[in-house]
């Protein structure tokens, strides 16, 4: 078989940017009163850092640099997704009684294949990984069961590489959608993840080495659940003990959200329950 070129950050930046602008959300209008409200405490908030610090020239045209490769590189997105959005997630999500959020990150795409009540996500023959039934219910938040949700679950295959932003991987690999039946169960037949590794080539890679970060988050499943009249919800679950889990470089695991699967009953890889519950709308 011919070997996919390497992944490498401009290619899925590529990706993801152009993934982003397509999406409605990217088209959002903030009235001028919050523009100048918002702008004004950023830049305070940044020239503070700069006084504080004694920020110099070099350091300046450091940053102007940088920032200028991130365009070119296309890892905006990548770059706010890791290291700003978890806390736009835990503003937006204050109030929440039912199942935590978590950020959605740079790489769902929505109209996944669609399945009822249970489903393999869409895998090559050979996928590598331990297999995975990740299952559920659907409910309110009294725990009564929500029949027709929508359970929108993507994640990395066991290289860490993500369908549609990684070259060589078929459209929809590891991507899915179950409508749950009047029980509100799912269940997906799925690999587990691999850990994800920010890209090392590109400009956010190049921000990790230069403050001696790691460039890592643990392994990870993300989710999409909604149904008509309830709040939807985009979240992340991970695997207790799993690497990265207590440093994730997207400070985006919460206690709530870590899974403990259990050896599968029909013998081979494993299996985990969760419930998701949905805030009304
Ligand atoms: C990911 O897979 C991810 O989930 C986030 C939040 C950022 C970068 C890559
Ligand atoms: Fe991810």
């Amino acid at each position: 078989a011919p070997t996919a070129p390497k992944p490498t950050a401009a290619g899925s930046g590529r990706s993801a940017t152009e993934r982003f602008a397509r999406k409605e959300r990217a088209g959002a209008t903030v009235d001028q009163a919050r523009v100048d409200t918002l702008a004004t405490a950023a830049l305070t908030a940044l020239h503070q850092v700069i006084r504080e610090h004694g920020v110099t020239y070099a350091e300046y045209d450091a940053l102007k640099a940088w920032l200028i490769r991130v365009g070119e590189d296309g890892e905006w997105p990548l770059f706010l997704d890791v290291w700003v959005e978890h806390v736009v997630e835990e503003v937006a999500n204050t109030d929440r009684q039912g199942t935590k959020g978590s950020i959605e990150g740079p790489y769902y795409i929505p109209g996944a294949p669609e399945f009822r009540t249970e489903a393999t996500l869409p895998m090559r023959d050979d996928e590598k990984g331990t297999p995975f039934v990740f299952q559920g219910t659907v409910t309110d938040l009294d725990g009564s069961p929500v029949e027709d949700a929508t359970v929108e679950l993507w994640h990395a295959d066991d290289d860490g590489y993500y369908s549609q932003f990684a070259p060589g991987i078929p459209e929809w690999n590891l991507r899915g959608t179950i409508l749950t039946g009047p029980d509100g169960r799912f269940a997906f037949s799925t690999m587990k993840p691999a850990p994800y590794q920010i890209p090392t080539d590109g400009s956010c890679g190049a921000l990790v080495a230069a403050a001696g970060w790691h460039p890592w988050r643990p392994a990870h499943l993300h989710l999409k659940v909604s149904a008509p009249g309830r709040a939807p919800i985009t979240t992340q679950l991970y695997f207790e003990g799993g690497e990265w889990v207590e440093n994730d470089v997207a400070q985006a695991v919460k206690p709530e959200l870590i899974l403990r699967p259990t050896p599968a009953a029909s013998g081979t890889g494993e299996e985990v329950t969760y419930d998701f519950a949905l805030d009304p709308a």
